[in-house]
């Protein structure tokens, strides 16, 4: 069999490091390491600064320009990839400078987007992404793009399209904004079918790679894509599962956020977050064993802040126990369970504390029930029986009036009964 893939290109990673930056200059160039591999590409180098501010001409310094250009000569290595999201005035002067190819963290995280778009609404959204952070960065140098040859930030819209001028692609964005809103109208008409259906839903949300498709495999007896490598889920999937209180609810699953995600990426794929607002819980899924817990838990609360999102109830669920060893593990995860009192700990893989989930999340959904105790007419078995399987049946006697019940419903259910009632 002939190999198709593209050759792997040898990436110098090169990262600011600015005073209180949340992460630790070292981890996040750590991070795109592992963004560029999910990318196909090689880290050959890195290289880190400190600075007050980013250089407004090359971002980096002067100085750290050409010692780049130096070193990635020495490496041979084909880009360098800088760890923020660069002006197209930076990218172009940064590329003068070293006289090597300069890609940014968005463009390779849009480039993994691309590789694992899989729906229709996935990959209109990632090539709408992609096409808005190209805009701009198209200006009379369609030669940087081509320099790349089939390597990171390559993928998805193709080189003719990167090349034609700008009218095209405006074009091309206007008509991938409307078909986006049409599959967006469909997928409300879907989810407004769910929302008649009732069920409690509760979101899976948190940094990429916690483990919130193996969770959500555990929980729902689903078959998620899970791998050890960001963004490995980009279409919203749901399923049912039922919990040992009496309730059925749904699961979803979703994309998960990194640091510094494109803003392009963020408002293309807001119809699908959106989803989450629909969510009745937020389980936010955290990596406890990943020595960045903190900064990304906060990385996840400010992305659900931006889009709108951080009022809704959260279920707290500390992933990976198993990986809590010895008896350091036993101390850290005491702290955690001191920190955060009203987590869940639970190791998706292993199972344990799944059980104390499911109970926590049919508690969640159990809080919205309602107590009715009232007498149905004969005729509404069949509401009897939804009550039954839907909610939890106290009592139920036979009697000439009717069948008086007693019962814990879902509202929607509740509300079945009120009209069954009037219509007696
Ligand atoms: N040891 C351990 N590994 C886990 C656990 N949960 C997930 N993983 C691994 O973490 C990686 C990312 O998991 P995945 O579910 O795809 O994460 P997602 O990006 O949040 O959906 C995979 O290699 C999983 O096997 C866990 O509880 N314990
Ligand atoms: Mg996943």
């Amino acid at each position: 069999m002939i190999d198709t893939s593209p050759p792997t290109e040898k990436a110098y990673l090169v990262g600011v490091e600015l005073p209180r930056a949340r992460f630790d200059g070292e981890d996040s160039l750590d991070e795109l390491g592992a963004l560029v591999e999910a990318a196909s590409g090689v880290v050959v180098g890195k290289s880190l600064q400190q600075r007050r501010s980013p250089d407004p001409h090359w971002w980096v310094g002067k100085g750290k320009a050409e010692e780049i250009g130096r070193e990635t000569k020495r490496l041979s290595a084909d880009i360098v990839v800088a760890d923020d999201e660069l002006s197209p005035s930076q990218q172009r002067a940064l590329e003068d400078a070293t006289g090597v190819a300069v890609i940014d963290r968005s463009t390779v995280i849009l480039d993994i987007f691309a590789r694992h778009a899989r729906s229709r609404e996935g990959k209109i959204q990632v090539e709408l992404a992609q096409l808005e952070y190209r805009l701009p960065r198209l200006t009379g140098r369609g030669k940087e793009m081509s320099r790349l040859g089939g390597g990171i930030g390559t993928r998805g819209p193709g080189e003719s399209k990167l090349e034609s001028d700008r009218q095209i692609i405006r074009k091309r964005i206007q008509e991938l904004r409307e078909r986006l809103a049409e599959v967006a109208k469909q997928r409300e008409r879907a989810r407004s079918s769910r929302a008649t259906e009732g069920l409690f839903l509760a979101a899976l949300v948190g940094y990429t790679n916690a483990g919130k498709s193996t969770l959500m495999n555990a929980l729902a007896d689903a078959d998620v894509l899970v791998a050890n490598q960001p963004f490995a889920t980009l279409d919203p999937t749901t399923r049912r599962t039922a919990l040992p209180s009496g309730a059925t609810i749904l699961v979803s699953d979703t994309v998960g956020f990194v640091n510094k995600l494109p803003p392009t990426l963020v408002a293309a794929f807001r119809a699908t977050l959106e989803e989450l607002a629909g969510a009745d819980l937020l389980v936010q899924v955290a990596d406890v064993a990943h020595p960045n817990l903190h900064e990304r838990m906060r990385v996840v609360e400010e992305t659900l802040r931006g889009l709108d999102l951080s009022g809704k109830p959260t279920l707290l669920v500390l992933n990976q126990i198993d990986r809590l060893r010895g008896a350091e593990g036993d101390a850290l995860r005491e702290a955690l369970a001191a920190e955060f009192p009203s987590a869940v700990l639970v190791s998706a893989t292993t199972g344990e504390g799944l059980a104390t989930l499911r109970a926590r999340l049919g508690e969640a959904a159990v809080a919205s029930w309602r107590r009715v105790k009232t007498t149905l007419p004969y005729q509404a078995s069949a509401l009897v029986q939804r009550i039954r399987t839907r909610g939890a049946l106290r009592r139920a006697d036979y009697d000439e009036a009717g069948i008086r019940i007693e019962a814990d419903v879902p509202p929607d259910v509740a509300a079945e009964i009120e009209s069954a009632i009037r219509r007696k």
